[in-house]
């Protein structure tokens, strides 16, 4: 399923000619993994650990986001979103090793919002360089977000 999406996209974006990526061939790519936590499960801060990520142009990664916690946490990246190519995210309902794949949403997520203990893989080809931010908007029961807070961060694409 993943090699046959992997291959459509990078079809689609080289028939528009708008980014080639470093690998054009029909085998099997491997994403680089990178990960993220919402929060930590050892104090209630809301924090994204870490709160920067850098990302090359042209690489396909997959942004392994998981949330430890007892809140609820988003990944809003507007930015983000629209300087990548989205393959695919898989939702997991657990964040361990032994977690089960529950759904898989394929192209670009808006947004991501994460119910305790659970994990998502968004897979992505880096494309359009730049920096953006990165926030959560959860609101707490008294009207502030976890933005408030500080969690903020940013992604680079270079
Ligand atoms: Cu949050």
């Amino acid at each position: 399923m993943r090699k046959s999406i992997i291959t459509a996209v990078t079809a689609t974006v080289l028939a528009t000619g708008a980014f080639i990526p470093a690998v054009v061939s029909a085998q099997e790519i491997e994403p680089i993994r990178v990960t993220m936590e919402l929060g930590s499960a050892s104090d209630n801060l809301h924090r994204f650990h870490p709160d920067h990520t850098t990302f090359k142009s042209g690489t396909l990664y997959t942004l392994v986001v998981t949330n430890p916690t007892s809140n609820v946490h988003e990944i809003d990246s507007e930015g983000l979103v629209g300087a990548v190519l989205s393959v695919e995210t898989v939702v997991f309902d657990d964040v361990g090793d032994d977690a089960q794949k529950i759904a898989m949403v394929v192209g670009a997520p808006k947004e991501i919002v994460f119910y305790p203990g659970s994990r998502a893989e968004w897979t992505f080809w880096a494309v359009e360089p730049g920096d953006y931010e990165l926030v959560c908007f959860t609101e707490e029961k008294d009207g502030t977000t976890h933005w408030d807070a500080g969690m903020k961060g940013t992604f680079t694409i270079e």
